[in-house]
């Protein structure tokens, strides 16, 4: 057996439905062989507070060069890498590694409210980071913080978000549309032209997870060899199945269910193409 693999460097997030343990779900879902480097373990709960556990360089670096050394990998995605340090040392680690397909997830903050990234962290992200990948996945509060506060309530803005986003280097940049009115428009550019993904706005709080498991499917996808746009348009056919059937267990926001789609969804993604 010969199987593609893909590696998320994130934050380990306790509840089960985002970071690694969302990475490893999509990945299985689209057959693709998940390895992780844990950068954080993440686990807030009123009774014990605040409760983020950044891991040591030392503690990453080992988890990348047994990856590297032992399995290797056909694309990789990041997640919440938190501090200035963890991110810098990851894009250099990325540089000297040559994968082809890097899918970086802008993370910032959880549906839940937990600050994801440290603010002297976004310099880094945007001057190191962003510069290596094939796509960033920002959503809008996320593209609105790498763009210095821009504002965005239409498609057009989103547009606008993708264009000034290009310009930092990344090959594609999707601007992810969950927060407008209206049916959930997505906006793929590659600095000639726009891909808009729509699917149905699905009327739920329960999307814990959405934008880890969004971007995961992507980097599977990647790994397997497919385009970026038609990886995008699997992965939001994916994510949307996700939702439609997503999870309520006792407090919080809930998970999206990683094993939606295919076995009770077929949604379809309306793609339009627009020179830029
Ligand atoms: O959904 C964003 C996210 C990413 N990574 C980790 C998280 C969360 C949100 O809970 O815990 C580790």
């Amino acid at each position: 057996m010969t199987i593609q693999r893909a590696l998320t460097i994130a934050g380990s997030a306790a509840r089960g439905g985002a970071g690694i343990q969302a990475d490893l779900k999509t990945f299985q879902e689209f057959d693709v062989f998940g390895m992780t480097a844990v950068t954080a373990i993440v686990a807030q709960n009123p009774r014990t507070g605040q409760g983020i556990f950044p891991q040591s360089w030392d503690t990453i670096e080992a988890q990348l060069c047994t990856i590297a050394a032992d399995i290797g990998m056909d694309a990789l995605k990041t997640g919440m890498l938190f501090t200035r340090e963890i991110i810098e040392h990851v894009a250099a680690w990325i540089k000297q590694t040559h994968v082809e397909n890097i899918v970086v997830d802008p993370v910032m903050i959880g549906k839940m409210g937990s600050a994801l990234l440290k603010e002297d962290a976004m310099e880094a992200m945007r001057t190191q980071l962003l510069p290596l990948a094939t796509i960033i996945t920002p959503n809008m509060p996320e593209a609105a913080y790498l763009l210095n506060g821009k504002t965005m309530h239409s498609v057009e803005d989103l547009k606008d978000a993708a264009r000034e986003l290009f310009e930092l280097g990344p090959d594609y940049i999707l601007v992810k549309g969950g927060r407008l009115d209206g049916p959930a428009v997505d906006v793929l550019y590659d600095g000639k032209q726009f891909y808009l993904l729509e699917a149905p706005r699905i009327d739920t709080i329960h999307t814990n997870g959405a934008g880890c498991s969004y971007s995961a499917a992507i980097t599977a996808g990647l790994a397997k060899g497919q385009t970026v746009p038609d990886a995008v348009k699997k992965a939001k056919k994916f994510i949307t199945a996700g939702i439609r059937h997503s999870l309520s267990f006792k407090q919080g926001v809930g998970p999206t269910y990683h094993a939606a789609y295919g076995k009770y969804d077929e949604t379809e993604v309306i793609v339009t193409v627009e020179q830029a």
